[in-house]
């Protein structure tokens, strides 16, 4: 494997991925730790948390497509520029993304389905899928994680627009906020523009029907959450975002756990999508659901490495169908370790390098990792930089010898992979 040019460390010359062979090259950089979560398909298994939030939400759209078996592996013509994300967006560099080799990447998102779902002719679906990112690691991030795409596209004439109306005020009727407060914002702001192509009055009725059925979809959903009543409702709140293939553009967060978590991403579909896709006489609108946060308030999980566990603990827990509050058992302790080196001259190592190969190496048992300290040598320029990893399993103590066989891994790893000087 390699993470970075230059330093070899012995990668095959294929890599055998769901039953196909794919050619490395110089950016290859799904790891053995990765490529074992391909077949897993949690969003399929019975009585999974995830399987069960799918098949609510696919009830609460009950007329629509419902897909969930595309592969995983997609170009980055379809993850990126079919999706209008400029040649130098940061989602497309090699410290963000897993690639198998230039030419074929692990979805980061589910949209990277959205031309040919919208080109098979589907105008009302759900897509539900295993999306891959290299990112940091805490309880809320985890490098492979799941996400349903909806989208609803209506014809863009003045009949379709007056249908939309009608719906909005359906909707806005079987909204009785009871146990969720909801905070808006404008569905059209100079910051958060119309399309150049679109009439803003269409705009604006299809970006509040996104929203209605948002929030109505919500309220199912969180109408119940433990803890929640009339004097204690749910907060949420819609915030402007941007995306390169809508406008106008939102997130939503809900409070959880003392913070603000985002659990999708929405907006009015780019017209430039429409038309690759070959329906430009349509237009509307698309979300993306990151479905363990969601499951995470649900289920009160409070760790997202829970949702991998094959500990009967867990899986035991659920049933197919029904929301149940989560027991925890028992929590293990935590045992941190540090590791501090020299980064190789005028190379600086990439926390997200750094977390993909302690992920490789410990697996489930790293819970957390923290940068703690890092500066610049006044006199020879190069960086030091000082990681501290906490390992918790959970499932068992961990003793501290076991921990220290694995950190002595990461350790011989990052000196020969990443080529740094341990201190
Ligand atoms: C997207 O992925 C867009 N494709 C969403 C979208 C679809 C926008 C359609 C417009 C139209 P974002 O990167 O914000 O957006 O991710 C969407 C959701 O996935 C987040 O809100 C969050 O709930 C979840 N998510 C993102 N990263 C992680 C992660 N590392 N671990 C777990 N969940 C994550
Ligand atoms: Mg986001």
């Amino acid at each position: 494997r390699r993470l970075i040019s230059g330093v070899s460390s012995g990668l095959p010359d294929h890599l055998e991925i769901l039953g196909t062979r794919y050619p490395t090259d110089a950016i290859t950089n799904v790891t053995p730790a990765i490529l074992s979560k391909l077949s897993l398909r949690l969003h399929t298994q019975h009585a999974h948390p995830l399987n069960t939030l799918r098949s609510l939400i696919e009830a609460h759209y009950p007329d629509w497509a419902h897909l969930s078996s595309l592969s995983p592996l997609v170009t980055p013509y379809q993850n990126f520029d079919e999706l209008s994300f400029p040649k130098d967006h940061p989602g497309r560099a090699v410290t963000d993304s897993y690639y198998v080799n230039k030419d074929m990447m692990l979805r980061t998102h589910t949209s990277a389905h959205e031309v040919e779902v919208f080109r098979k002719g589907h105008t009302k679906w759900l897509l539900t899928a295993d999306v891959y990112r290299r990112d940091e690691i805490d309880g809320s991030h985890y490098p492979v994680f799941h996400q349903m795409e909806g989208a609803c596209i209506f014809d863009a004439d003045a009949s379709a627009m007056k249908a939309v109306e009608e719906d909005n005020a359906r909707l806005s009727q079987q909204l009785e906020q009871a146990n969720i407060v909801i905070e808006d914002v404008p569905h059209i702001s100079p910051t958060n523009p119309v399309q150049p192509s679109h009439d803003a009055r269409h705009s604006e009725l299809v970006a509040k029907n996104l929203k209605l059925s948002l929030n109505t979809l919500m309220f199912k959903l969180f109408g119940g959450v433990a803890g929640s009543s009339k004097e204690n409702p749910l907060r949420v709140r819609w915030i402007e975002a941007y995306f390169p293939f809508t406008s106008p553009s939102f997130e939503v967060e809900v409070f959880f756990q003392g913070k603000w978590l985002e659990i999708l991403g929405c907006g009015v579909v780019r017209q430039a999508t429409l038309d690759t896709a070959g329906v430009s006489n349509k237009m509307g609108w698309a979300f993306g659901l990151g479905l363990e946060r969601i499951a995470m308030i649900l289920y009160s999980i409070p760790d997202i490495r829970l949702f991998w566990s094959t500990d009967p603990r867990f899986l035991s827990q659920f049933e197919h169908g029904k929301i149940t509050t989560f027991k925890p058992y028992s929590k293990y302790p935590s045992c941190f370790k540090d590791v501090s080196f020299w980064s190789p001259k005028d190379k600086t190592i990439h926390e997200n390098d750094f977390c993909d190969l302690v992920r490789d190496v410990a697996g489930d048992l790293v819970e957390d990792v923290r940068k703690i300290d890092h500066f610049v040598h006044p006199k020879t320029g190069r960086t030091s930089t000082c990681f501290r990893i906490n390992y918790r399993s959970m499932d068992r103590s961990l003793s501290n010898e076991e921990v220290n066989v694995i950190q002595s891994q990461v350790v011989s790893r990052l000196r020969d992979q990443l080529g740094v000087e341990i201190r």
